[in-house]
């Protein structure tokens, strides 16, 4: 068999093993075409490493089953061209609808269109394929920054030194860094000494790679600002092999049981990081789907608020897991967004 038809085999393959049984008899009370089953869905993914990808596709499965949706997931593997392939193979396996999870907006657009053409409803989580047609689930990223910086600016005052991880071309990263930017501006006495970041199957594994090269360089760096947890967890790993931890205060986004666990070492340079739970993003992406499949309209822009999450309150609330976190901390483990009284909870 060619190459490219035994990967296209074994693509639709994950596919079909990640798709849950369809709901055949449908959801008493709910609106066509969810009173009859049967909703085919695909959710097209370009990142699937790390625990936030791994956690929104749980929570995006959760919500499907509820409601008795056939969920076939693509897996996503940084590559554009792959994800506009998988975008095409959704389409002809005749969905309803597509979930689009991050992606760089000029490789998608138009197969985004093609689907749309063809009647297919699409969602985009983190990526702005720029059409009215299509709602943007975000998690608040300007909000999610300013929360962040404002305990880096809480802590360590307004003149400090500072490292930033950064990769330009992500919707939720170029979002935060603009409230970087913006920060910088209003408070001069924050010096950036470099700036660097990679995003790829190892994020961070490579970005303490290069951390380890920049701590050499700039040993007096305060403070770092890097807003995905791949990131800060490359940088902790650096800094803690260079014996840093007692100098250094890193600032993220995001949070995963493992990242608790990170935070909560004794020394760790990890302070605190701002974070909506990506489960509930992967439900909320389902339920503004269902929304649209039902002909009901979840808004053009679909927001989680994050919350902050520091050291210090897990350690005071005990809190050694996302599990825990989501029960002690509602904000974290809820979200009323894209909801209606005919959408079931996801268990
Ligand atoms: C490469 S973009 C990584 C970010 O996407 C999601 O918005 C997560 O919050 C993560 O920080």
């Amino acid at each position: 068999m060619p190459r490219s038809l035994l990967f296209a085999a074994g693509a639709l393959l994950t596919a079909a093993l990640a798709a849950p049984a369809a709901a055949a008899t449908g959801l008493a009370g709910a609106p066509p075409p969810f009173d009859k089953g049967g909703v085919k869905v695909a959710l097209v993914n370009y990142i699937s490493a790390g625990d936030f990808f791994q956690a929104y596709s749980t929570g995006a499965q959760r919500q499907a089953q509820a409601l008795g949706i056939d969920l076939r997931i693509f897996e996503g593997k940084q590559d554009a061209a792959e994800q506009r392939e998988q975008i095409e193979r959704a389409i002809s396996l005749g969905v309803q609808g597509i979930i689009v999870n991050h992606g760089l907006p000029e490789s998608i657009k138009d197969e985004v269109q093609k689907a749309l053409d063809a009647g297919i409803k699409v969602v985009a989580f983190d990526v702005d394929v720029d059409n009215p047609k299509v709602p943007q689930v975000e998690q608040s990223d300007h909000e999610l920054a300013r929360v962040a910086l404002a305990a880096a600016l809480a802590t360590n005052g307004d003149h400090f030194k500072a490292g930033y991880v950064y990769v330009a071309g992500f919707a939720p990263l170029d979002r935060r860094d603009e409230v970087w930017r913006e920060t910088k501006a209003a408070h001069p006495g924050i010096v950036e000494l470099a700036q660097w970041g990679v995003v790829d199957s190892t994020t961070a594994a490579s970005v303490a790679n290069q951390t380890a090269a920049v701590l050499r360089a700039h040993p007096d760096i305060q403070v770092v600002f890097a807003p995905y947890d791949e990131f800060a967890r490359g940088v902790k790993l650096a800094a803690d092999e260079a014996g840093y931890d007692k100098k250094l205060r890193i600032y993220s986004a995001d949070i995963s049981t493992s990242d608790i666990e990170a935070i909560r070492e004794p020394d760790s340079p990890w302070v605190a990081t701002a974070a909506t739970n990506p489960a509930v993003v992967g439900e909320v992406s389902v339920r503004a789907l269902a929304l649209l499949l039902a002909g009901q309209d979840p808004g053009h822009s679909v927001l989680v608020k994050p919350v902050l999450i520091s050291r210090d309150d897990l350690e005071k609330n005990d809190i050694h897991n996302v599990e825990e976190l989501a029960t002690k901390l509602r904000a974290f483990g809820h979200s009323d967004a894209a909801q209606a009284a005919w959408i079931p909870t996801a268990e």
